[in-house]
């Protein structure tokens, strides 16, 4: 069974504050809202205010109190799925009012104004009013929980909400809904995109009444729940021959069963769906469109209000490595690109952040380009698969941001893929991003307390990607670990670094992959060269490399200029990427004037210095932070360590025996 008991407050652990701080409005809160997210909002302010100012603290509804701060509901008919979640925080004399445009949004003004009382960043809003709007319109994070307890890519123990099949509610399960209401989420899905068996049965009364409860607790916090489905669900739970989206008793099988989820949790947000990807079924076996699929889905749960999000995850997973002309980084556009505007307005395409799957480095997804027509959400990883697995240090908000700032061009200069996932660019009504979770049933919750930031950051990136990557580490650190400046500061440097360090010692410029097959921690050069999942690096005795240019795949025509000319001219394709796009001979110059070989050699060997200055920098903080904390962080960064060194030494050895070509600095490479 899994730890539902022990478990720590993770980054919502307010502690009191200094008194210069408190003001006497403070400990008066008056709710002007019967709106069951607003008395949650309410119950949050009294249990979080509270520690700070030490002391027990109840909500009001007499109007007549003051000063105080006063939580309002101003709703407005004109809303749509966006603007419903602004408000607005304003001084009034001695006096606050945080208000929402619906009782999320205040749930969100209440985080917002928390805060900014323990941050000491009140005194900014003192004479004007701060109003917000998150940028993202859907926030979600995906489990990829299994109900026998696994996690498929989890890394901080087992499933806190599943164990042999069965599913439970528990107190970890209502603070895993405060956590997640905290930093701005607002749709969880419970299940693991790949819906085994038994899963298939939870849109079933095995499992919906349970459901449920999930549902009203994330009701309570403004929050839909979602489940992943089964597209063969027809065929195994209904005993139908097909699951074909165009017959007329699969779309009868599923008006039915959507119906009833819906007459058990009226609330429900919709399905999320891996189909004709790594072995799932979908729309391919009939000779149908993912439009044919998804649109199926979409028109039954429209009735409802509900959404589909359909990933775009689908390539061939089958391919033999000696041909060198299909290329798995197309497979995403060349599926989904024709189908732009074919899909309904209640359909949201998930697509990962990069056209491969999730390594250290990738160009961004060319779809984020490419579709115009239709509800886009970007899929990032917070999970560290292959980026360190909670073991190493790997804080990715850097990434994400680079990410979220790249610019498509696909109308002209500024179309951001930030602008397009929030759907400023074409006026989309859903669409976000997602994240897979790397929670589990650890005690700190993400296994490494460190990963904790990038799960934190990955909710307050969503809600305003005008952060920084620092200002959301600092502010994370300040919550979780201490608020000293000074260390502070270090934890900040160690969160900071880390990427660039991972990276260093990982799958060179771009080129990704050379992990240990399947589990996918640990160097294997030739791990993934001759198998059928379409990730090759294409290392011989001159070079490395693979070519998608017009010569080789043709991939980089799926970008817009001026990328397609940039990616395809070696000369100015960004270097962290020229193995991405570029086969290489070993002595090819870099920028720097450096070769590919000298480089491959110089940053593993920096990447190792790097993570031993890592561990110094945290054994200073003995004695400073929290027991628990340094323990688990440090014998993590041991286990770096060697992760970093095992990397080093194969990838420079692989590559020394490849060709041949001494380290100019002489340092040890095996022979
Ligand atoms: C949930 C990668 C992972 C799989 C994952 C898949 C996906 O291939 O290794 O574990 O499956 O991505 O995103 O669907």
């Amino acid at each position: 069974m899994f730890n539902s008991t022990n478990y720590t407050k993770c980054w919502l652990n307010y502690k009191a504050i200094d008194a210069e701080k408190v003001r006497e409005c403070f400990a008066n809160v008056i709710l002007m809202s019967a709106d069951r997210v607003a008395i949650t909002a309410a119950e949050e302010y009294c249990e979080h205010m509270g520690a700070m100012l030490d002391a027990k603290i109840e909500y009001s509804t007499d109007i007549e109190y003051e000063p105080a701060v006063c939580l309002q509901v101003e709703e407005d008919d004109d809303c749509d799925a966006l603007t419903n979640q602004s408000f607005y925080i304003e001084k009034n004399e001695d006096s606050y009012a945080i208000v929402g445009k619906s009782g999320y949004a205040l749930l969100q003004g209440v985080y917002a104004f928390l805060r900014m009382v323990y941050l000491g960043d009140l005194e900014k809003i003192d004479g004007q009013r701060y109003e917000f709007t998150p940028s993202m319109p859907l926030r979600i994070v995906n489990h990829w929980d299994d109900m026998d307890g696994s996690i498929e890519r989890g890394y901080s123990g087992r499933s806190f909400f599943y164990d042999n099949y069965e599913m439970f509610y528990n107190d970890r399960v209502e603070y895993y809904a405060k956590l997640m209401a905290s930093i701005g989420i607002n749709a969880i899905v419970i299940n693991n995109v790949n819906v085994h068996q038994n899963e298939t049965y939870l849109i079933t009364d095995r499992y919906l009444e349970i459901v449920r409860k999930y549902s009203d607790l994330f009701g309570k916090y403004g929050m839909k729940l979602f489940l992943s489905v089964n597209f063969a669900a027809p065929m195994e739970l209904g005993n139908l021959e097909v699951s074909d989206p165009l017959d007329s008793d699969v779309c009868k099988w599923w008006e039915k069963a959507i119906a009833h989820v819906y007459e058990v949790i009226p609330e429900f947000g919709g399905f999320l769906v891996k189909a004709d990807s790594e072995g799932r079924p979908g729309p391919f076996t009939y000779g149908r469109t993912h439009a044919d699929g998804a649109n199926m889905l979409a028109r039954e749960l429209k009735k409802y209000g509900g959404l589909v999000i359909w990933r775009c995850f689908v390539y061939n997973c089958g391919q033999d490595w000696r041909d060198t002309k299909t290329d798995r980084a197309r497979a995403a556009y060349d599926h989904f690109m024709e189908l732009d505007g074919t899909f309904d307005d209640n359909v949201i395409l998930q697509i990962k952040n990069g056209p491969m799957d999730f390594q250290v480095r990738e160009p961004v997804s060319p779809m984020f380009g490419g579709l115009k027509k239709t509800n886009m959400m970007l899929e990032v990883q917070i999970a560290q698969e292959y980026t360190g697995q909670q073991i190493d240090l790997c804080y990715l908000i850097p990434m994400w941001k680079e990410i979220l700032e790249f610019d498509t061009f696909a109308e002209g200069e500024g179309s951001t893929v930030e602008k397009i996932v929030s759907g400023k660019a074409y006026g989309n009504k859903y669409c976000g991003m997602a994240g897979v979770i790397n929670t589990g049933d650890d005690e700190n919750w993400t296994g490494n307390e460190l990963a904790a930031a990038n799960l934190y950051g990955y909710g307050r990136l969503a809600m305003d990607p005008s952060l920084s990557a620092e200002d959301i580490a600092r502010e994370w650190i300040r919550f979780s670990i201490s608020k000293e400046d000074d260390i502070v500061d270090d934890v900040a440097k160690l969160l900071g670094g880390s990427w660039a360090t991972y990276e260093k010692y990982n799958a060179p410029l771009g080129i990704g992959w050379m992990v240990t097959p399947h589990y996918h921690y640990g160097p294997d050069i030739d791990g993934y060269e001759y198998d059928r999942w379409g990730t090759y690096h294409r290392a011989d005795l001159h070079g490395i490399g693979v070519d998608r240019t017009d010569s080789g795949t043709g991939y980089v025509n799926q970008y817009n200029e001026p990328w397609r000319n940039i990616y395809a001219d070696r000369d100015r394709c960004p270097e962290e990427l020229i193995l991405f796009f570029h086969h290489l001979p070993y002595t090819y110059e870099l920028k720097t004037g450096k070769t590919v070989i000298q480089y491959i050699y110089d940053t593993h060997f920096e990447g190792v210095e790097e993570v031993r200055e890592m561990i110094g920098v945290w054994k200073n903080l003995e004695g400073r932070i929290d027991r628990r904390i340094y323990d688990n962080v440090l014998e993590r960064f041991e286990r770096q360590l060697n992760n970093a060194i095992e990397w080093r030494d194969r990838v420079n050895t692989y590559f020394y025996r490849k060709c041949g070509i001494d380290d100019a600095k002489n340092r040890k490479i095996f022979r």
